[in-house]
């Protein structure tokens, strides 16, 4: 402002008539509304946000992630936590429609279910972004793009791991398994890729398979009624740390210890799973990265400005051993 004092008359008429141009410009601009995404086009993306919950410290990370992204990237987020409810994401889904959002991103909580509402926000002329889970729609235009790990090979790799583990196993060797959220895509695929790599050795078997909802304490207690049912368990297999973590409590409690007596395997890589890696209490994990942010509002921007952008991004990830836990802790981000 205090430059605009020190303008010579001709340039303060030449920058007031600027500024009525643009304001009308953006007036116009905010009238002639075609359904085509948000009413005000001053440039500034509004993304709605509708996330799975608050789950698992995955969860956190990538809520952390979203939330500083869009603030780096100058987009205006609105969030929305659904409480692992698809009904509530449906909600927030319809009143971001209501509201011409530019863009709407969500995580759905699980992968069936979703035609309808996407239709709506298609006919609305607002762009969805998958982020992090996918959905089964046939329909491959109800959405722009998924941005996400692979769970099959999440789960792959974790079955892969123990079939080196146990080659030299004369005898059975008995896993459960605690499951992710019932329905969901990461449940769903680890599920599967977990059991394609270990049926390359008959010896491996899972025992008991159960949902424990990615929570701590979901997984507390399907261990612990695995553990009365099921007398002999050389293995347990979770779908994430969170799970993997409240198993632990009951481990310890029925007299065991936790990676020696039963060997653990988990999905995520975050920093409370790293540590119980590094401390021998967890095996072996598998990461998945929940750091999608930047590419996500990367993603809203090309969206946008109508530019292409790839049907499916993966996001890139390793695994961990205790070893390489106990040298990646130190700079673990989440
Ligand atoms: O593995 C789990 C979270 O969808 C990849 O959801 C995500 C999963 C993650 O609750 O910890």
């Amino acid at each position: 402002m205090g430059k605009m004092r020190t303008q010579s008359a001709p340039w303060r008429a030449a920058a007031v008539l600027a500024s009525v141009l643009l304001v009308g410009g953006v007036a116009a601009c905010g009238n002639s509304d075609t359904g085509g995404g948000g009413t005000k086009d001053d440039g500034k993306i509004t993304m709605g946000f509708s996330q799975v919950g608050a789950e698992s410290g995955w969860r956190t990370a990538n809520t952390i992630s979203i939330k500083e992204a869009a603030t780096a990237a100058g987009i205006e987020l609105k969030f929305d936590d659904a409480q692992q409810k698809q009904e509530n994401q449906i909600k927030a889904i319809r009143n971001y429609i209501q509201q011409k959002v530019d863009v709407i991103a969500f995580s759905p909580v699980v992968e069936s279910g979703w035609d309808t509402v996407l239709k709506e926000a298609k006919d609305a002329g607002i762009p969805v972004i998958l982020t992090d889970r996918s959905v089964d729609s046939a329909d491959k235009s109800l959405y722009k793009t998924f941005l996400g790990s692979d769970f099959v090979k999440e789960g792959k790799l974790a079955g892969e791991w123990l079939v080196e583990q146990k080659k030299t196993a004369s005898g059975p060797v008995n896993i459960v398994e605690l499951q992710g959220s019932t329905g969901a895509a990461p449940a769903n695929d680890r599920k599967k890729g977990f059991a394609e790599a270990i049926a390359a050795n008959p010896n491996l078997k899972v025992i008991a398979s159960q949902t424990g909802d990615f929570t701590r304490a979901g997984g507390k207690q399907v261990m612990e009624q695995f553990l009365k049912a099921n007398p002999k368990i050389d293995v347990l297999f979770a779908h994430n740390d969170d799970m993997g973590l409240g198993a632990l409590e009951a481990i310890t409690a029925a007299g065991k210890v936790p990676g020696k007596d039963i060997t653990i395997i988990t999905i995520d890589a975050v920093k409370d799973g790293m540590q119980a890696l590094a401390d021998g209490k967890f095996n072996f994990i598998a990461e998945c990265s929940p750091l999608l942010g930047p590419q996500l509002m990367d993603l809203a921007k090309k969206v946008k400005a109508g530019e292409e952008v790839p049907a499916r991004i993966e996001t890139e990830e390793t695994t961990f051993t205790t070893e390489q836990a106990k040298e990646a802790l130190p700079n673990r981000k989440y």
